[in-house]
């Protein structure tokens, strides 16, 4: 039996997957409500496939709980949050999920975290924690690293598609831990040690977070001197070496936003290029609401009429977390501005001042509506914003008469 602990964003498809693989599983929570939502038969977010996949685990007899097992394999999917002042991960939740399965786990177990943690972390955080219970790490526990790679939006595609990357301190150990992920995953998995595969993790996020600050430094560059952005970037891209990204009004979601300060808060002197993408890709908010005032003044718009199409930190998930949208609101509300008007149809609970729940209300209200999120919902609505004046801020109408960032 697998007790999978921290049923979020990761925790869950991962359990689910497994369940309708053939293994038994229990999902851990420490959260009560969210188990008993689980129970009452609900899942806990919106994303493509999950639905289906619960309903096929709940029939394959996954189970949910707020109780640790005893069994012989855990994997801890739990968050990792950071301080925002000194960039450093906080590995306050991983460290007291390993503690809680010490507790019950037998001799011989094998705790996988898949939680996204900076290099380093297993070694000066989760190896003393255990330690100092008096275990043998490899002896009495063994500690595996398996960072998940999933997107939101596509994860139960990638959960068995992606290639996935174990680190463990044996060969064994990590030969075992491959052939339970085995059991779902179709992708190449390979077996490393723990700490070249903390790395790898942040690695891939921090490349992607360096990709788009590039493509958002473009668009600022072009906006300064009136060019087209995504012109020149379909341009460069026949290039057959070139693949630059799409710039947007930001980057959010736990990831590709927080991942790369990781490394430049334990290598602040090494990181020159990483710490000022990470700078440009925050800049964005602000560089937009400039922009939307300045399309706004140009077109004698009151700023009680602007309304901002989008929460989520990305298209069509529900996730609000780090959201530009939000960070934008953030950045008025310093100003004691007044917060724009908002709208997004996978959020239908309060989070900002001026938000509206139903889309037409919210178009009346507004003569200007900013793209911040390109959901499919807004994709297909362009003949009723089409009297409005348009911020696009994805170039999601690239033939019709819009602003850009
Ligand atoms: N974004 C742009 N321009 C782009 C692509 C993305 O502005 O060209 C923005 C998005 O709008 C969003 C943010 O970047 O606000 C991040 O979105 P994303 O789709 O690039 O990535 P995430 O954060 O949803 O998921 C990433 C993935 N990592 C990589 O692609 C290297 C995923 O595989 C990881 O599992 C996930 O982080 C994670 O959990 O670490």
């Amino acid at each position: 039996m697998i007790n999978v602990i921290g049923l979020g964003y990761i925790g869950l498809p991962t359990a689910l997957m497994m369940a309708t693989h053939g293994i038994e599983v229990v999902g851990t929570d420490y959260n009560e409500d969210l188990v008993t939502t689980l129970n009452e038969g609900c899942t806990t977010f919106k994303e493509d496939g999950l639905d289906e996949l619960f309903q096929d685990a709940l029939n394959s007899g996954i189970k949910f709980s707020t109780e640790y097992q005893r069994t012989d394999t855990y994997i801890i999917s739990v968050p990792t949050p950071y301080d925002k002042f000194s960039k450093k991960i906080d590995p306050c939740y991983v460290i007291s999920a390993v503690k809680s399965v010490l507790n019950v786990a037998p001799k011989g177990a094998t705790i996988v975290i898949e939680s996204t943690v900076s290099p380093g972390t297993m070694e000066k955080f989760v190896r003393p924690a255990i330690e100092e219970t008096g275990l043998v790490i490899g002896k009495d526990v063994n500690l595996v690293h398996a960072p998940e790679r999933i997107i939101p939006g596509n994860m139960v595609y990638e959960l068995l598609h992606n290639n996935r990357t174990i680190g463990a301190d044996s060969q064994e150990i990590g030969k075992k831990i491959k052939d339970l992920y085995s059991s779902f995953c179709q992708g190449k998995i390979i077996v490393t040690d723990i700490k070249t595969a903390e790395m790898t993790k942040v690695v891939e996020n921090t490349f992607r977070a360096v990709n788009i600050a590039f493509a958002n430094e473009l668009a600022k560059i072009c906006r300064h001197d009136n060019m087209d952005v995504y012109e020149i970037i379909k341009i460069c891209n026949m290039h057959p070496r070139v693949n630059i990204l799409q710039p947007g009004p930001g980057v959010g979601g736990h990831c590709i936003s927080v991942d790369p300060w990781f490394l430049v808060g334990d290598y602040p002197s090494l990181t020159k290029v990483i710490k000022e993408a990470m700078m440009v890709n925050d800049s964005m908010p602000d560089f937009v609401l400039n922009r939307i005032y300045e399309v706004a003044k140009e077109k004698g718009i009151k700023i009680d009429r602007i309304g901002l199409y989008g929460i989520t930190y990305k298209e069509n998930v529900d996730d609000i977390r780090e959201s530009p949208t939000l960070q934008m609101l953030e950045s008025q509300r310093k100003h004691l501005a007044i917060e724009l008007k908002t709208y997004d149809p996978f959020v239908n609970y309060s989070i900002s001042e001026n938000q509206f729940f139903d889309f037409e209300s919210f178009l009346q209200e507004i003569d200007l509506i900013v793209i911040m999120v390109k959901h499919n919902h807004i994709k297909e609505k362009y003949k009723t914003i089409k009297n409005k004046i348009i911020v696009d801020c994805h170039n999601i109408f690239p033939d019709k008469d819009v602003y850009h960032i």
